[in-house]
């Protein structure tokens, strides 16, 4: 039998100590599957830009880290017991999707294969060289956990877990330790489920089964930058930030595991953000009271103009002053482009002559669009 210098049960262990949810390992042997399917993606046009961009490096480990021997990769459960019952607290509130009700887990990951990789040094009594990675990093996350036998990717595209359903985040240690390696999860597992996930999607950026078309999907949607195309501004509701649609409706989610992280502990402000209180913070306020987030990272700009499409969504009557002051005094063309859209779904009428006048002084034709329900005979 073949000698590796750590066995898989060592890891399984390890995992345990450490509070990981879920761990496997695999080689740094290539993804050659995958590339198929990074390549059918680019060329459909459905990437975000959030992808990494050298499909060499996405697809094969030792392209950005040659001493790679083996991958252990991670997940890390992200709905705590305390999700259950969660409520709104008082006020005007939008919603965040549930990945970003905690702490980021970009943060959490990182920790955990630090703590990983200087358990590895301590089973082996020499420095390991590693490349981790949680999100931002090259490789495909969910074809190397599935790989790594932790789970299976659904039609939905995400990757489904045993224990905890598809509620985890993912990350991997690529190291230059030669370990013996898990059996890959079987591909895939939705059985005679019909297509939950591809109904349930509200603008059908699930346009086949495993493909999703990220300048359609609300989960990327909310994090553009700019105008959100109108089409699908009555479809975000009250979202501000990801979508979860896809992953409620799925009946592999129910009745799984709670995570056990306290760090993923839900912060009510954090999960129904009072949407008032957000458009009145300057970019370091919001830094301030929302850079423990996971949704922080576009910055306020992208939230305050995700949060005026809440308020139109809702009708929010209340809402009217505030918006109208901003629309005269916001310097940011897309936040007065977008009020100009609220206020014609809440109070048209009362609000049709100061949105007549921000018209003509509108200097960018895109927002003056915006603004042309407001003025007869506009084009
Ligand atoms: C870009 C990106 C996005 C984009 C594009 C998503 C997408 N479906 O590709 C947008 C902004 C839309 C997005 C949204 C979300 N994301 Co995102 N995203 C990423 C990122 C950075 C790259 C993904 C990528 O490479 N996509 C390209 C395609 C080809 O890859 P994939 O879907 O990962 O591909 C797998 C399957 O689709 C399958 N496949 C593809 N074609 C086919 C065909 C057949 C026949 C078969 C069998 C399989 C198959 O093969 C791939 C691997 O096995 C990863 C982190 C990373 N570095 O991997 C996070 C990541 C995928 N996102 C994550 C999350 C949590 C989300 C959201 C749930 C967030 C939310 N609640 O709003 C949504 C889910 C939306 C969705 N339908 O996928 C998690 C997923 C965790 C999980 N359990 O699956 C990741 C892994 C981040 C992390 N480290 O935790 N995301
Ligand atoms: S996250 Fe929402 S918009 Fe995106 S594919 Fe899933 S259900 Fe559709
Ligand atoms: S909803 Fe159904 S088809 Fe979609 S991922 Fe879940 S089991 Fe698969």
């Amino acid at each position: 039998m073949r000698k590796y210098e750590i066995d898989n049960e060592t890891i399984l262990r390890i995992g345990a100590e450490l509070g990981i949810d879920g761990i496997g390992v695999t080689t740094a042997e290539p993804f050659h599957d995958v590339h198929e399917h990074l390549v059918m993606y680019r060329e459909s046009g459905h990437e975000s830009g959030f992808e990494h961009d050298v499909l060499e490096e996405r697809v094969d480990p030792k392209a950005f880290f040659p001493e790679a021997k083996s991958i252990v990769a991670i997940a890390m459960a992200y709905r705590t017991e305390k999700y259950v019952g969660q409520k709104k607290p008082e006020g005007l509130r939008g919603q965040m999707s549930v990945y970003a009700w905690g702490m980021d887990y970009h943060k959490v990951l990182k920790g955990k294969l630090e703590l990983l990789a200087a358990r590895l040094e301590q089973e082996l009594g020499r420095p390991v060289a590693v490349h981790n990675s949680v999100d931002t990093g090259p490789l495909v996350d969910r074809a190397v956990a599935q790989r790594a036998g932790i789970g299976w990717v659904g039609k939905n595209c995400s990757l489904i877990t045993e224990t905890h359903g598809s509620w985890v985040f993912l990350g991997q240690l690529v190291c230059d330790v030669d370990i013996e390696p898990s059996v890959p999860t079987p591909l895939p597992q939705c059985e005679d489920c019909p297509d939950l996930c591809l109904k349930a999607c509200p603008t059908k950026a699930l346009v086949s089964p495993f493909q999703t078309d990220s300048s359609k999907c609300l989960s990327y949607i909310t994090q553009m930058k700019g105008l959100i195309p109108e089409e699908y501004r009555a479809k975000l509701g009250r979202r501000l930030w990801g979508c979860d649609t896809c992953q409620v409706v799925c009946p592999k989610n129910k009745e799984v595991a709670f995570g056990t992280a306290i760090e993923f502990d839900p912060e009510p402000e954090y999960a129904f953000p009072d949407l008032m209180h957000l458009l009145t913070l300057s970019n370091k306020q919001f830094r301030r009271e929302f850079g423990e987030s996971a949704a922080a990272w576009r910055g306020a700009k992208v939230m305050q103009r995700n949060a005026i499409i809440a308020l139109g969504n809702m009708r929010e009557q209340a809402a009217v002053p505030k918006l109208l002051e901003m629309l005269e005094r916001d310097e940011r063309p897309e936040i007065r482009g977008t009020i100009a859209w609220a206020l014609q779904k809440i109070d048209p009428d009362g609000t049709r002559e100061k949105v007549a006048q921000a018209y003509a002084r509108e200097p960018e034709e895109e927002i003056k669009q915006e603004m042309a329900w407001a003025v007869d005979g506009a084009e």
